[in-house]
């Protein structure tokens, strides 16, 4: 029996992750979830997983989730703070941190600092703080597993190998929705276009992350932290069907590479059942049918996030932090109609330029610097050409 608590639970990977957890032979006992404004998908997991704590971000939700559940035995932590302590349980086996964007830094920090391990989807939690999350996993001893599919490929390509005889990692990318499109309108992106993504089904926020490549940028930077590997020995291909998750090239020139049909749910029963495999039901990938991979560079021009990225790691200290903070809130403005695709990197360049640069931050300083950039993205207007041209990584 292994006791587990999910962050994000109503989202597209805590969704994937009951099911998967539903599916598998071992007993899991959910200690805790949490939820932020998704009232109705909570209260039916409540109903049938019934945890001991859930955590909801939204005051408003909270109360009404409150009231729902009066006279069950169970204890609803309200706010920012409720997230926090559940996350600080030190009682759970692993915890699974499904949150979206910089919010679910802090809760992988109070996880591993209670010594307990992490499956972490939240990519936004390795860039911003994997300085300190290195540091505080040496203190304590507790493991993160990665969720991503291509990290988790990765992990699975070094498995019996040594990290000292890695070459260098070729993380792939489908190259998103607007590959082929002509570069020239990628100003007129409509929000529907840029949701479209033509493998993964996911949420929205990653989605137009995997539109501009940022992603794929954001990956870069928690292979990084992940494999403690330099950002001049990981590489990106643009793989469009997305069956080979990433792949690892060693010093005698051998390449490892972890192919499978996409879906979520294979990363995330490898992170609940390593080091062992167990069966599952999920589709079994079919070459032949498939027919042929292909292969390409990414294209510097048509995706200047992922030069942003390269720049934004090998400058370090705050940059990835102030990066990824930025990325988020100009994805907000541009899923509320208020800026055009083409300005999310703008306003990422522009925030890497003008913050106050600190190169070994603490948590206060990068709390700090997170609202510095929120009221940064919100309050940019002015109409400004991105300065930087593609960079060779
Ligand atoms: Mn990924």
């Amino acid at each position: 029996m292994k006791n587990i608590t999910i962050l994000g639970s109503t989202g597209s990977i805590g969704v994937n992750t009951l099911n998967v957890i539903d599916n598998l032979d071992q007993d899991y006992n959910i200690v805790g979830l949490s939820a932020n404004t998704s009232a109705n998908t909570i209260l039916s997991q409540i109903k049938k997983y019934k945890p001991e704590v859930v955590a909801i971000a939204d005051l408003n939700t909270a109360g009404f989730v409150k009231e729902q559940l009066k006279g069950y035995d169970i204890t609803i932590l309200p706010g920012r703070s409720g997230l926090l302590e559940l996350s600080s349980r030190n009682d759970v086996d692993l915890l699974f941190n499904a949150l979206v964007g910089s919010s679910g830094m802090e809760p992988t920090l109070c996880a591993i600092k209670s010594s307990v391990d992490v499956a972490l989807s939240n990519k936004e939690s390795l860039v911003m703080a994997g300085d300190i999350i290195e540091s505080e996993k040496i203190k304590s001893g507790a493991k993160i597993f990665p969720v991503d599919s291509e990290h988790s490929a990765i992990w699975q390509c070094l498995v019996g190998e040594k990290i000292d005889e890695v070459e260098k990692i070729i993380l792939t990318g489908s190259g998103g929705p607007f590959r082929t499109r002509d570069i020239n309108t990628l100003i007129d992106v409509k929000i529907q276009d840029a949701l479209n993504h033509p493998n993964w089904e996911m949420g929205k926020k990653i989605t137009i992350d995997s539109a501009s490549m940022m992603n794929k940028g954001l990956e870069v930077i928690e292979t990084k932290w992940l494999f403690g590997i330099e950002s001049n020995r990981i590489e990106i291909v643009i793989h469009p069907e997305s069956i080979i998750h990433s792949m690892v090239e060693f010093k005698d020139k051998s390449v490892k590479a972890q192919l499978g049909i996409p879906d979520m749910k294979v990363p995330i029963q490898y992170a609940l059942t390593y080091p062992d495999r167990k069966s599952s039901m999920w589709e079994s990938l079919d070459l032949s049918k498939i027919g042929s991979l292909s292969f390409e560079p990414p294209n510097l021009d048509r995706f200047p996030c992922i030069s942003l990225a390269y720049e934004a790691l090998k400058k370090g200290g705050t940059y990835p932090a102030v990066l990824n903070v930025a990325n988020e809130q100009a994805v907000y403005r541009f899923l509320n109609s208020e800026i055009t695709f083409t300005d999310i990197p703008i306003i990422i360049e522009q925030a890497c330029d003008k913050h106050d640069y600190i190169l070994h931050p603490t948590l206060e300083e990068l709390l700090f610097l997170e609202n510095w950039t929120v009221d940064f993205v919100k309050s940019f207007k002015t109409k400004v050409s991105l300065t930087r041209g593609p960079c060779v990584y």
